[in-house]
């Protein structure tokens, strides 16, 4: 099976034209703020977000791709915004493999570059109309409030499932629904195309989240270019934690709730992947994140099949996929 990059690898033309997109709309007369916003963008990223953004558009037109590349561009202007911001809350040093905006050029100027990003995302979007506009202006209030959602939550062992599927939702769900949805209107398409690639998004967003929680705890580092628990060492409680602890013995419990204190230690770190393990919480997560692939793939089960409707199967078949491999 493909990873992410390799799926993304065959859209490659399409990939360098929302690049050249990308450069073009953060241009600006003041150097500094362009090299800054400029080294966020060539940092690179999957590209998802803008590539659901332009699948959904082929599927749903014969129009040319190319008209909807300002608002795939204005997609990943926002996500790399978030993801600025994130930095900075996180404090964190490095991000798609380089040193973080904020640890180069300081947290005043990664808060400004975001807010540019933000601001040329909204010019973009806005050459598709009002109603496309609002697509965009909602899903970034979602990621707001599944950001906050988060923050008042970090370290709380007592989060529920429920609140924990909000949370991505909101923070990760929508956002794909965005990408789709706003495609599917700037097209004209009819509202069965619409719904349905609609909920294909946001139900792919789920399983791609979930997934990652899970990665994050039992995944290979050096297959994901990132240590594991970097969540909990954010005090961010994910499924895998959610359903352990509340499925433990009390004594075991107990002692779980310490290990997660100090996840960087190694016997820790061990012992707290057995614990989800043998109390059915990994399979408990996996049965989650393969339900919303199934969900995801049900969704377009009525649409037109095409190659572009091809590549969506294979991602979302890839998202659950990368589990299975471990
Ligand atoms: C700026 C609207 C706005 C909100 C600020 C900081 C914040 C509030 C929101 C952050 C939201 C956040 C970090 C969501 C995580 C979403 C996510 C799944 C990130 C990883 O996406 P990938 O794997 O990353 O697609 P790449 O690097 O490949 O693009």
């Amino acid at each position: 099976m493909k990873d992410f990059y390799e799926w993304g690898s065959g859209l490659g033309r399409k990939v360098s034209e929302v690049n050249s997109r990308l450069l073009e709309a953060i241009q600006s007369d003041q150097e500094d703020l362009f090299s800054m916003s400029r080294y966020t963008i060539e940092a690179g990223g999957k590209r998802f977000r803008p590539l659901l953004t332009i699948l959904a558009y082929q599927i749903s037109t014969d129009a040319d791709y190319r008209n909807i590349l300002d608002l795939a561009a204005g997609y990943e202007l926002i996500h790399t915004a978030s993801l600025l911001h994130d930095d900075i809350i996180d404090k964190a040093a490095t991000r798609r493999g380089r040193p973080t905006l904020n640890s180069i050029y300081g947290i005043d100027n990664a808060i400004v570059v975001g807010d540019y990003l933000f601001a040329k995302a909204y010019e973009l979007g806005s050459r598709y109309g009002p109603a496309v506009s609002k697509i965009m202006a909602d899903a970034s209030s979602r990621l707001a409030e599944g950001q906050i959602l988060e923050a008042v939550n970090l370290g709380n062992i007592d989060l529920k499932e429920e609140t924990y599927l909000q949370i991505i939702s909101n923070k990760t769900a929508k956002f794909f629904e965005a990408c789709a949805l706003g495609a599917t209107v700037a097209s004209g398409a009819p509202v069965e195309v619409r719904e349905s690639l609609k909920n294909f998004s946001y139900n792919l967003g789920m399983a791609f989240q979930v997934t990652d929680d899970i990665l994050d705890v039992i995944g290979d580092p050096n297959k994901m270019g990132k240590p594991v628990f970097t969540d909990l060492k954010h005090s961010a409680i994910t499924i895998p934690f959610i359903h352990a602890l509340a499925n433990v013995k009390p004594r075991e419990r107990e002692e779980f709730i310490r290990l997660m204190e100090d996840p960087a230690d190694q016997d820790n770190d061990k012992r707290i992947k057995e614990i989800i393990v043998t109390s059915g919480s990994l399979d408990y997560s996996f049965s989650i994140a393969k339900s919303f692939t199934e969900t995801a793939l049900n969704s377009i089960k009525g649409t037109r099949r095409t190659p572009d409707l091809d590549l969506l199967i294979e991602l979302a078949m890839m998202v659950v996929q990368r589990i299975q491999e471990i």
